[in-house]
């Protein structure tokens, strides 16, 4: 199912990893609401082996279906999803049923032991009988391997038993009634569609408490990395719902490193081999890419690339292909290393500056004025299609959305200093990347469109930031 069940006039999903319960229900009352983001992906929620070093990825190896992990337990959970949901912010989960812990996870974040050695997790609980015979996958081009084998050491659950189909089913529920709107589904390219669907069908409708309307069902995301060249491809899952688009991280990071001439975007979206707008879930980076692992490679831009990854950004947000999700980090140096801790263990919470930006290890480029005031551009925008495109035949680019938006890039070593036709009506606008419209003045350039729709745009190279973007809701 593909339907984000986004509250109207909101869009934009943000990925507040490793964040904690109760900092993601304050963060939607004081920050993402007010901004007009619709939805939060939150880190797994379910009970997982604790590792000495307590890397992040400890949350991907799952002991039991018990809601108790180092960002909450149930009932900060549950208090989470009232508190965004009544601001008109989703929750979506991320779930991991592909497997369960590997060898070395003995206990969980819960107080549940298991044994993955034997196969068996007492706090589901699951036996050697709910599991695939042990291989290992070597072979992205046997899809049965992928499928039935274990990645990287993780007990691979097999997804055709019923009994297993019945504590997946349940654990979904359990979050449905808790209020969520959809799900990422981790590893989803190694289970099998059909068994997939099988789960699925089993959801429960949204809980209509939480101010869903009535017959909604879960937004369902796959994680389905298919970068072309492999057995398994997206298209097998689009049938059930939307995946995650890798190539989109892939190519966006190729572009605006310079690696692709920006004016070859013009025709962005299924042309560059991405499934259907609203089958891809669009990001720069996610928690994986942007620290090495999973798929997208050396081009994929992060935090560590401010400026290309604000313009990125600003392109995924301006255009109209795709659901985007904006990735939300701590800040990292050793590719392993978890969230910032009180005491080594505890997740600490984020600070705040007066810019809005965040401090103590949280990076929040959700905060990052370039990247929360381009929501705020597609939801001025909604659904107007994509005109008056124009390149310099390099590096420069420009589009409108219809005439409600209009943005600009300049990737080129000098400067873009044009008259283009911005489609928008006439008056003074704000330019939203490098300032704010404060009541009727603007913190940054102020861009005057013409009677005729033109603009003298100008964005030079050694700016801060290669874009600029007015909207009719930043106009003076
Ligand atoms: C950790 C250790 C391993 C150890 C294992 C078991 O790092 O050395 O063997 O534990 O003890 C995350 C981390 C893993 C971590 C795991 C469990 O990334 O390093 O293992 O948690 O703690 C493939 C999958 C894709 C997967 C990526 C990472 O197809 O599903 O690999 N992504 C998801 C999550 C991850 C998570 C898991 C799955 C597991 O987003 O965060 O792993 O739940 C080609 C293929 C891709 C393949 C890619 C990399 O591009 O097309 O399909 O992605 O190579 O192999
Ligand atoms: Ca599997």
């Amino acid at each position: 199912q593909f339907d984000t069940n986004y509250a109207s006039g909101r869009s934009g999903m943000v990925h507040l990893f490793e964040w904690k319960w109760d900092d993601i229900a304050a963060e939607c009352e004081n920050f993402l609401g007010p901004n007009g983001f619709a939805g939060v992906q939150v880190s797994p929620v379910n009970e997982n082996a604790v590792k000495d070093s307590r890397p992040w990825w400890e949350r991907y190896q799952p002991i039991s279906y018990k809601l108790v992990t180092r960002s909450g337990n149930e009932e900060q959970f549950a208090s989470m999803t009232r508190r965004c949901n009544a601001v008109g912010v989703r929750i979506y989960v991320d779930v991991i049923f592909n497997h369960m812990a590997a060898n070395g996870g003995t206990y969980g974040t819960g107080g549940s032991t298991a044994s993955p050695s034997s196969k068996s997790y007492p706090g589901v609980p699951y036996s050697s009988l709910d599991f695939n015979p042990t291989c290992a996958i070597s072979n992205y081009n046997d899809a049965n391997q992928v499928r039935n084998c274990e990645l990287v050491g993780l007990r691979d659950l097999n997804q055709g038993n019923s009994y297993v189909q019945e504590k997946i089913a349940e654990f979904l529920n359990h979050l449905i009634d808790l209020g969520v709107a959809g799900f990422r589904v981790d590893a989803a390219k190694h289970m099998w569609p059909a068994d997939l669907g099988v789960i699925y069908g089993r959801l429960k409708n949204l809980n209509t408490d939480h101010g869903f309307s009535s017959g909604s069902k879960a937004y369902i995301v796959q994680e389905v990395i298919d970068m072309g060249g492999e057995a398994i491809s997206k298209s097998e899952y689009t049938g059930l719902g939307a995946i995650t688009e890798f190539r989109h991280s892939d190519s966006i990071g190729k572009a605006f490193r310079g690696k692709d001439q920006l004016r070859y975007l013009s025709n962005w979206g299924t042309a560059w081999g991405f499934a259907a707008s609203d089958r891809s879930l669009v990001f720069v980076d996610n928690h994986d890419n942007q620290r090495g692992h999973g798929a997208g490679g050396a081009d994929v831009l992060t935090y560590k690339v401010p400026k290309q990854y604000k313009m990125a950004s600003a392109f995924m947000l301006a255009h109209s292909f795709g659901t985007p999700r904006v990735m939300s980090s701590f800040s990292f140096s050793d590719t392993d290393q978890g969230p910032p801790t009180t005491d080594g263990h505890n997740i600490a919470s984020p600070s705040f500056n007066s810019d809005n930006s965040c401090s103590g290890g949280w990076v929040c480029e959700h905060r990052w004025r370039q990247i929360y005031n381009m929501v705020a551009f597609r939801n001025a925008v909604g659904s107007d299609a994509i005109q008056n495109w124009w390149d310099n035949g390099s590096n420069q680019i420009a589009f409108s959305r219809g005439s409600r938006g209009f943005v600009a890039f300049n990737n080129d070593n000098y400067d873009l200093n044009s008259s283009l036709q911005t489609g928008l009506p006439a008056g003074t606008y704000c330019d939203v990347i490098s300032g704010t419209k404060n009541g009727s003045s603007c913190t940054g350039k102020t861009v005057t469109v013409g009677s005729d729709g033109r603009a003298s745009i100008y964005l030079g190279n050694s700016e801060d930031d290669g874009v600029l973007a007015i909207h009719v809701n930043a106009k003076l």
